[in-house]
């Protein structure tokens, strides 16, 4: 064997560079395509990539990220569950001197430089384009009051709060339209159902005319419930939900839905390219937005791209 050494030199070999990717859980096609996204990106490098579920546990994903901390990971991915509570363990990363890309949902910290960027959507836009649709269908109509019912996403995360912001700013422009009753589901399809089901029970539906969803995974919740009363959704109550899954087109295309916001999950490839260009020394931007538009009954259905999720 030393003759066979001698003859071959050995190559330097470039250190396989480790990310560690910590998702907060589960609970939608469109979450699930987000991660999917992001892993096969990953996988066109020669990274080694350790995924970890957080389960919609804030506590868990504390923990995941603390084991790559622990197993010295180059680069951490990851997608927090909520806005607040993440200080101490981004110090910790960051007193272990690996960079935290964040993607989809935002942290709220003060210190900025405790990661390097966040990759995502502007969940604000997909809020104005949404009260811009319940706008533009009222506007010519002649009808006193608009009764607006909000069903929220889970609370103290960017999306949920920047869609009701970004959602309001518009409507405001209509001194007719209110938000008369808001109600959070989570982003759970199962929760979309019992506040649908409870505003129907209550009697309170029939004073609704628009119901604005944070996500499609509560109106089908929400359509469910809905095929137990006498009210027809996209007819007699006006329906705008956010993410357009491949499921809500087909709600869109049948009827039953009249606008839908498109929430893009397809963020692999500006995870893959930030951090390639992060490994090249390159200086990466704060804030890395994501393409976005919305498809409605007031534009061509037959023009949808076909969705991945
Ligand atoms: O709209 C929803 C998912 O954080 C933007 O979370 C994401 C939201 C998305 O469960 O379907």
């Amino acid at each position: 064997f030393i003759l066979a050494a001698c003859t071959k030199p050995l190559e330097k070999e470039e250190p396989t560079i480790v990310v560690g990717f910590s998702q907060s859980g589960t609970e939608s096609s469109w979450r699930k395509r987000h991660t999917e996204s992001i892993n096969e990106e990953l996988a066109k490098e020669n990274y080694q990539v350790l995924y970890k579920n957080g389960f919609m546990n804030q506590e868990r994903q504390i923990q995941d990220i603390r084991t790559f901390i622990a197993y010295k990971v180059d680069i951490i991915v990851f997608t927090p569950l909520k806005e607040d509570g993440w200080e101490p363990v981004l110090k910790e990363a960051r007193d272990a001197g690996i960079p935290v890309i964040i993607t989809d949902r935002n942290v709220n910290v003060t210190d900025s430089s405790l990661y390097l960027t966040h990759i995502g959507p502007s969940f604000k836009a997909e809020g104005n384009r949404a009260g811009l649709y319940v706008y533009n269908y009222f506007k010519e109509k002649d009808q006193k009051t608009i009764n607006i019912f909000e069903l929220k996403g889970l609370a103290s995360t960017s999306p949920t709060t920047l869609r009701h912001e970004g959602f309001s700013e518009v409507i405001q422009r209509d001194s007719r339209m209110k938000i008369t009753q808001t109600k959070s589901g989570d982003y759970i399809r199962l929760k979309g159902k019992e506040q649908m089901t409870k505003l129907i029970q209550s009697g309170e539906i029939n004073k609704i005319d628009v119901l604005f969803s944070h996500n499609d995974e509560m109106t089908h919740g929400a359509l469910d419930a809905l095929k137990g009363s006498d009210i027809q959704p996209g007819k007699e109550l006006i329906i705008i939900t956010i993410d357009a899954q491949e499921d809500m087109i087909l709600k869109l295309k049948s009827g039953d839905v009249n606008a839908v916001v498109e929430c893009n999950p397809n963020a692999g490839w500006y995870v893959r390219n930030t951090i390639s260009r992060y490994l090249k020394g390159n200086t990466i931007p704060e804030e890395v937005y994501m393409p976005e538009t919305i498809f409605s009954d007031q534009s061509p259905l037959k023009t949808i791209p076909t969705r991945n999720y």
